[in-house]
């Protein structure tokens, strides 16, 4: 049974890493899954790879710092699929550095997309749901909303931003039947990371999360039950899926 069967799905940072294992998941589950990215052309193999296992996808460029994009991002899917049903504000970016020496454009670039970014794809997805009556909203937060992480002081606060945005929309958006999530992401190497992370990084992370640093598909049960009616009495939470690492 397809547990998302004919929800259509919008996905932000859809091409690569998380995004990916999400995008691919929810076509598998029977949903219409618009990839949302920056680079065009890996969002368009992306939606190819789930076409050809049987899902259905479509690209669509994006840049979530540009309203423009966001407004034409969720008009388009309105157009071609008629709703909204499941938003997953997934796009980030890390920007690695100590704090002595954090730039002021890396801090602002990072606060524009993990911040700016998910709260306007949020407000516009919100606003069709609203009309709709329904829908689910899943924001990507992080281990680092809730504990200091080395080389993160830009990105961490946002993340914690992220979670607490998560509540105030659960608060107000309820009355919608909109629900808002978000997922307290643990430790992945994907492409945002992935230059920027040392080995001896990755051992330290590693020894610090009890089921070890995750994978991409790692994340993506929790984005299929979260979008699914089984979660129906949830809302507001940062659920945090991170090998065990916020225990310690
Ligand atoms: C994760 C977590 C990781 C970091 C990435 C960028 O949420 O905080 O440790 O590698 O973000």
């Amino acid at each position: 049974m397809q547990r998302l069967k004919d929800k259509v799905a919008v996905v932000t940072g859809g091409a690569k890493g998380i995004g990916r294992a999400i995008a691919a998941a929810y076509g598998r589950e029977g949903a219409k899954v618009i990839i949302a990215d920056v680079d065009e052309a890996t969002a368009a193999r992306t939606a190819d790879s789930i076409t050809a296992g049987c899902g259905q996808a479509v690209a669509v460029r994006c840049d979530i710092t540009r309203q423009a994009d966001i407004d034409n991002l969720f008009d388009q899917t309105l157009r071609q699929f008629g709703r909204v049903d499941v938003a997953v504000n997934n796009a980030g970016i890390s920007g690695f550095s100590s704090f002595l020496d954090m730039e002021r454009d890396m801090v602002e670039r990072i606060c524009s997309v993990n911040y700016y970014g998910t709260f306007f794809c949020a407000q516009k997805a919100a606003r069709i749901m609203a009309e709709q009556r329904g829908g689910v909203i899943i924001n990507m937060s992080s281990i680092s909303a809730q504990t200091g992480q080395a080389r993160l002081s830009a990105y961490a606060p946002t993340k914690g931003a992220v979670s607490i945005l998560t509540k105030c929309m659960a608060v107000e958006l309820a009355e919608y039947n909109i629900r808002v999530h978000a997922v307290g992401c643990g430790t992945v190497i994907t492409d945002i990371n992935r230059d920027e992370v040392s080995e001896e990084q990755l051992k330290d992370y590693n020894a610090k999360t009890p089921l070890g640093v995750g994978r991409p598909e790692d994340l993506a049960g929790i984005y299929i039950f979260l979008a699914t009616n089984e979660a129906s009495y949830m809302t507001g939470h940062t659920v945090y899926v991170d090998g065990g690492y916020n225990i310690l």
